[in-house]
């Protein structure tokens, strides 16, 4: 009989060991609290960085980080190197390959019935990914099988995450027009009526001064939104300013720069639905973009010898069937500027031009390619599937 079996087991766990940067604790918090608003069940969350954390949920920020504390319904803990095995989930969720300490295996062990192990994987739009979807592999010394479970935009995989009011939620923002131009208001964004709207969150970007240079001559005024993140010192340099910080505002010709705060998930989401044009980065922004049914650039996380390159191409692939030629073209074409791709060599200034031309066509696919993907079940739906109502089920 197990030591752990007398305290009460959390529904989902959740661990997630955030390396150099904040995305995969994205996607973990942003699932741990889709799980829970749709359960019953407890939802508890283990994160190494507590910081990276903070940023994104600023509520822990005054809580007791060591004892465990609770927000929107998860129970956050601290996974340093004092973790103490506890009475795991009924899933355990091994987020992006990390590695589950040592005693918590153990522990999982000793569990009657054991718990479903999960390793959530990395989202990719190429082919291999529905056939991976779901393998087995048994632990080589204790009773313990580990699933692979990989979102993604086909039918044999696990979906995408899209918690089940997002699209209502975003109906109703872009549904009141004086609802857009109170929040604008409300966060000291002016100006420019006609102008472009466009959130940029990026990592650094050696081509902003060239794109810049082509806005602010360009033939329509931009307004960029640049929420504080890696991005900024290359804002600056492209700007001729010492440094930016939240709140500044910069007007160079037909280009207006105001700097925003980085906020919570859902004020990141509502910036997604004010612009017309949204540049996203990593995992979870670029899917968020793609339910704001906007158009968007994707600057995917780079990789050693250029792997991202092909999971760029996998994914322009998928995205652009169905449109015109000219508009996949010119999509395709700055994005790939956009990510520095080799056979890309013009550069995003040269690109700019027909990717603008072409914005209406690709707005009209944004909507049309959101609803697509809405239509498959999303990832909390197919997870809680999977773990316990299938033959691998939890009891
Ligand atoms: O941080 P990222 O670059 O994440 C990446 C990816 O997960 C990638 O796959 C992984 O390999 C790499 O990390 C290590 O980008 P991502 O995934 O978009 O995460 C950013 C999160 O920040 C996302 O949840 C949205 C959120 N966000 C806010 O909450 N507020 C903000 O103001 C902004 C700009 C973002």
């Amino acid at each position: 009989m197990s030591m752990f079996v007398t305290a009460a087991r959390p529904r989902w766990e959740i661990f997630c060991q955030v390396v150099d940067n904040f995305g995969d604790i994205g996607v973990c918090w942003r699932l741990a609290r889709d799980l829970a608003r749709r359960d019953t069940g407890q939802v508890r969350l283990w994160v190494d960085d507590w910081g990276a954390l903070e940023r994104i949920c600023p509520a822990v920020a005054q809580l007791d980080a060591a004892t465990g504390c609770t927000v929107d319904g998860v129970v956050l803990r601290r996974w340093d190197a004092a973790f103490a095995a506890s009475t795991p989930g009924k899933v355990v969720i091994e987020a992006f390959a990390c590695e589950l300490p040592a005693a918590q295996l153990e522990a999982m062990a000793a569990q009657w019935p054991p718990p479903v192990w999960i390793n959530l994987e990395y989202l990719s739009a190429e082919d291999w990914v529905a056939g991976c979807h779901a393998m087995a592999s048994p632990h080589p010394r204790l009773p313990l099988v580990k699933h692979f479970f990989f979102p993604g935009f086909d039918e044999g995989t696990g979906g995408l995450l899209r918690e089940l009011d997002l699209l209502a939620r975003r109906d109703a923002f872009v549904a009141r027009p004086e609802g857009l131009a109170a929040w604008l208001a409300a966060r000291g964004i002016y100006g420019g009526g006609d102008a472009l709207r466009v959130s940029l969150f990026a990592y650094e970007q050696p081509e902003l001064p060239a794109l810049f240079e082509c806005w602010r001559h360009g033939a329509r005024d931009l307004l960029v939104l640049v929420p504080e993140s890696r991005v900024l010192g290359d804002v600056a340099r492209a700007l001729d300013r010492g440094a930016l910080k939240a709140g500044d505002r910069v007007e160079r010709g037909r280009l207006a720069v105001q700097v925003l705060p980085f906020t919570d998930q859902i004020g990141y989401d509502e910036l997604l639905w004010a612009c017309d044009l949204n540049f996203v980065r990593g995992e979870d922004s670029f899917v968020r973009a793609q339910w704001a049914a906007r158009p968007f650039v994707w600057q995917i996380y780079p990789q050693s010898q250029a792997a991202h390159h092909d999971k760029l191409d996998a994914f322009l692939a998928r995205y652009l069937h169905g449109v015109s030629d000219p508009a996949a073209q010119a999509l395709a074409g700055f994005w790939r500027a956009w990510n520095a791709c080799a056979h890309d060599a013009d550069g995003v200034a040269a690109a700019w031009p027909a990717f603008a031309a072409a914005l209406p066509a690709l707005s009209a696919h944004a909507q049309h390619w959101c609803t697509q993907q809405a239509a498959r079940a999303d990832l909390a739906t197919t997870l809680t599937e999977f773990c316990f109502h299938s033959p691998h089920a939890a009891r």
